[in-house]
């Protein structure tokens, strides 16, 4: 095996030998040809490798090496791979490099790359060893100095971390920038910006009372579409001086975005870099989900500034110490903002939707990663949304006063250093007087725990038991795990009873944590006049699996009852995840597609309640998807479950047909009001059922809702009613949005993904079509997501049983892999679920990823993905 493909561990981790003290970058950029000079005052360790060699990361060109001011011929160091050796180097020095960039040839996004003629960078987690030579890992702090040279018509604007502090003109044609960074950070923190750029400009008054500048910066076409960033960027400094009691740190904020990214943003110190999907945003061009898109990772991102910049991570094992504990901040800063109720069911949809198949899939992985290939490969929904989870038991186990106690005790204890996540355990468990020890087990154990619940009624002595058992299908040597289970005891008259546990002199109202530490546990509540009926881990509050036979009428009493929103939405699943099991057994014997009556009675009962809040109605009204179908079944025939899931929501349309027409009508907003997203949304699910009917006038209505749509969530939802169909309203709407939206990116992303999800017979056909499409380009990330993630993501068309979808699929990867690695990785995943089709298809997936493993050329980002599903 080559030493591309050598596997890193964290138990290898040692501690840095060489220190840096100081950063000086000076760069003179341009498209074709960049120059860096860097010069580090560096010194040993005490206690470091005394005569050890200096050993530095890097791929750039080398041009020259400067030690103390001598310059180093090649017998000095040693360059192989990507590490450069200096043999012989003195406690203290000054290490002076300079290399040669060339930024237009840069396709991986990774390092400093051009898009759109203006220049970018990108360093996490690995990146800036493309740029310079340099200790590029975590746990080496710095504070950096940058000095920026460049043509003053080209590059006008020149932007880096920290504070300017001076700028000038160098001769007629160039003129110059210098940043200083104050505090110090680890170099994936390094960004630089040079090109022309729009900005606009606004700013805010910390609780102290110090003044931040802050600033978006656009491509001078989309300034217009950049309030909604701004206003997010605004609201998201205040929640967290409110509830977290954190404020900014420099005189300046600066959010710049690019239409070629690999991710969706980065947390550069001061000076954030966007995906152009998380920063524009206006109501013609956005719809409401992209609104909430744009403030939940503008809040993430700022969050960073504390959680992960200040206190960042030791080694990128730990990546989930920044990541989970930010996205748990930005999941709650969405959920004080706007609806908590339906902020936590959406997070849940898809945290199973995504991160449990991964769970349980060739890339599963605990949520701090024990050894990888590839580190890029490891920003996964496990790292982030488990982690979130993780970061959010604590909150449960401590509430909100304790968490706090324990994220203050945290920051007093690490702000400036490189931690690990066993750091912020122990903060959390010391600032609370808590024992934590068990709870480790979240970090090294992967799989998604199931916890089988049991009750029994006790008339006689009023006493309701539950017995708690917990295991992880498909680990081996896992240990039980501390698990906090909320629930509640709902009586006859759908209240939460009181609960008081065995051995306990006071009773508890509505929710309490249960501590779930055992293999098996029993709870005996007293008091029980009547048996209730319970309701199991509310609010998710930990990442499992619940397994607990309620009866069907059960279900219905809890989605009609449960004062828990998270529960009251779980019941209707359960109910329809049961009526797609026993119709999957029905498709499999070939017979008829019936769906029962409860599951219709359910739906009507949410349909005509007027309380219901608009967007959580929506939820509730939302059946389970495909690929939550695939992950209930082994063996699976996707084509089987497109057409069961297909079958149920056509008989929904029908047998609801007045209540569909009736919501279509009550939830017709007049003129554009952002507050009005969840009519929007019901009524744009309204006018999807009803186009599954066989009537002409829902095609009619979708047709008239495309044409004077004064919003994107309208038009959009106009439009993807009519995508399954063949009509001339289809087409003509199609071609309409391919006019009139041409020339604007983003909206473009939704044309090629509304082909990509089709369920037509055709739809290979289309997507095949769609990339000779003028606006489309394999290169851009956020396009070849559009297309080919969402057509992977389509059951129907990607499973077509001759395997003409897979075979398409592979030769994309293998293209993109040519020029973007990162990109080429995620998109092989689509492949991830093979274990779990019926061996025709399977075989059919096989031989694809073993088409893709023979390449030559393969990079280690799909190499290692490809390698684990193949179990090489
Ligand atoms: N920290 C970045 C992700 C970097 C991904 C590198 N492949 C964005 C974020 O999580 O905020
Ligand atoms: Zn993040």
């Amino acid at each position: 095996m080559s030493t591309q493909r050598d596997i890193k561990y964290l138990a290898d981790y040692q501690a840095p030998d060489f220190l840096i003290d100081k950063v000086d970058l000076t760069f003179d950029v341009g498209e074709m040809a960049t120059r860096v000079k860097s010069r580090l005052v560096m010194r040993r360790k005490l206690g470091g490798g005394q005569e050890g060699a200096l050993v530095l990361d890097g791929s750039a060109r080398l041009v020259s090496l400067l030690l103390d001011g001598d310059r180093l011929d090649a017998s000095r160091y040693s360059l192989q791979g990507e590490t450069l050796t200096i043999t012989d180097v003195p406690d203290s020095f000054i290490l002076e490099v300079e290399t040669e960039l060339e930024p237009a040839a840069n396709t991986s996004l990774m390092g400093l790359y051009a898009s759109g003629g203006n220049l970018f960078t990108q360093c996490e987690p690995e990146g800036f060893r493309k740029i310079t030579y340099y200790l590029d890992r975590p746990d080496v702090m710095a504070k950096f100095t940058t000095t920026i040279i460049a043509d003053r018509q080209a590059y006008p604007v020149l932007l880096s971390n920290g504070n300017k502090v001076g700028e000038g003109t160098l001769d007629k044609k160039r003129h110059w920038v210098k940043w200083v960074d104050p505090y110090k950070k680890p170099a994936y923190l390094f960004a630089l910006v040079a090109g022309r750029l729009s900005v606009l400009k606004d700013s805010f008054t910390t609780r102290s009372g110090r003044a931040v500048a802050l600033e978006v910066w656009t491509e001078p076409a989309d300034l217009d579409k950049s309030h909604y960033a701004m206003a997010s960027l605004k609201h998201a400094m205040q929640w967290d001086e409110q509830r977290f009691g954190l404020e900014y740190d420099l005189d300046i904020y600066m959010i710049v975005a690019v239409g070629d990214f690999n991710m969706g943003a980065m947390e550069n110190k001061g000076l954030n870099i966007f995906n152009t999907k998380y920063v524009l945003a206006r109501q013609d061009t956005a719809t409401d989900a992209d609104f909430e898109g744009v403030e939940a990772v503008i809040g993430h991102e700022y969050f960073h500034n504390w959680t992960g910049n200040r206190v960042t991570c030791r080694d990128w094992f730990q990546l989930s110490l920044k990541e989970g504990l930010t996205v748990f901040r930005d999941q709650e800063f969405s959920a004080d903002l706007g609806s908590r109720a339906v902020k936590r069911i959406e997070d849940v949809k898809s945290l199973r939707a995504l991160q449990f198949p991964e769970d349980a899939g060739p890339t599963a992985h605990p949520i701090r990663p024990a050894s990888y290939i590839e580190m890029n490969n490891f920003y996964t929904m496990t790292v982030y949304e488990k982690g979130a989870e993780v970061v959010r038991m604590y909150h449960t186990l401590l509430g909100e006063a304790g968490f706090q106690k324990g994220m203050a005790l945290y920051f007093k204890r690490h702000d400036g250093q490189a931690v690990t996540c066993d750091d912020f355990r122990a903060a959390m468990a010391d600032a609370n007087g808590m024992d934590l020890d068990q709870f480790a087990l979240w970090y090294s154990q992967a799989g998604t725990p199931v916890l089988k619940v049991s009750s029994q009624y006790h008339a006689a002595d009023r006493v309701y038991s539950l017995t708690v058992t917990q295991h992880t299908p498909g680990q081996a040597d896992v240990l039980p795990l501390h698990i906090p289970l909320a629930l509640g005891l709902v009586g006859r008259d759908g209240q939460d009873l009181p609960l008081q546990l065995e051995g306990e002199d006071v009773a508890t109202v509505g929710t309490r944590v249960l501590d779930v530490k055992a293999q098996s546990q029993s709870f005996r509540f007293t008091g029980i006049d009547s048996e209730p009926v319970p309701s199991l881990l509310r609010g998710f509050s930990a990442p499992v699996k619940l397994d607990y036979n309620w009866r069907d009428d059960e279900l219905a009493f809890l989605m009609a009852n449960d004062s828990d929103s998270f529960c009251r939405w779980e019941a209707g699943q359960k109910l329809s995840e049961r009526v797609f099991v026993r119709l999957l057994g029905d498709a499999l014997a070939g017979r008829e597609l019936r769906l029962p009556e409860s599951l219709v009675a359910a739906m009507r009962t949410i349909l005509t309640d007027l309380t219901l809040d608009a967007a959580f109605k929506a939820l509730m009204l939302s059946l389970p998807g495909e690929a939550d179908i695939l992950e209930m079944v082994d063996e699976a025939d996707p084509a089987h479950i497109h057409a069961v899931r297909e079958s149920v929501l056509t008989q929904l349309a029908k047998s609801l047909r007045g209540e569909w027409h009736e919501t279509l009508k009550l939830n017709q907003t007049r003129s554009y009001r952002p507050q009005d997203a969840g009519q929007r949304q019901l009524k744009n699910l309204a006018l999807a059922m009803l186009c599954r009917l066989p009537d002409a006038w829902p095609v009619e209505s979708a047709k008239a809702q495309y044409l004077v749509a004064d919003n994107m969530s309208d038009q959009i939802g106009a439009l993807n009613a009519l995508r399954d169909h063949d009509s001339e309203a289809r087409r003509e709407c199609l071609e309409a949005f391919d006019r009139q939206w041409r020339q604007e990116a983003l909206v473009m992303d939704k044309y090629f993904a509304f082909i990509a999800s089709a369920q037509r017979p055709d739809t290979l056909q289309q997507v095949q079509a769609a990339l000779a499409h003028p606006a489309f380009s394999l290169k851009n990330p956020n396009k070849a997501r559009s297309l080919l993630g969402t057509f992977g993501r389509n059951m129907a068309a990607f499973h077509a049983s001759d395997g003409s979808a897979y075979r398409f699929m592979a030769d994309q990867v293998l293209a993109v892999d040519a020029f973007n690695p990162q990109v080429a990785s995620r998109l092989v995943q689509v492949f991830n679920r093979m274990q779990k089709l019926e061996p025709k298809r399977r075989a059919l997936m096989r031989a694809e990823l073993a088409r893709i493993l023979a390449q030559p050329e393969l990079s280690r980002d799909v190499y290692e993905i490809v390698s684990k599903n193949l179990d090489v």
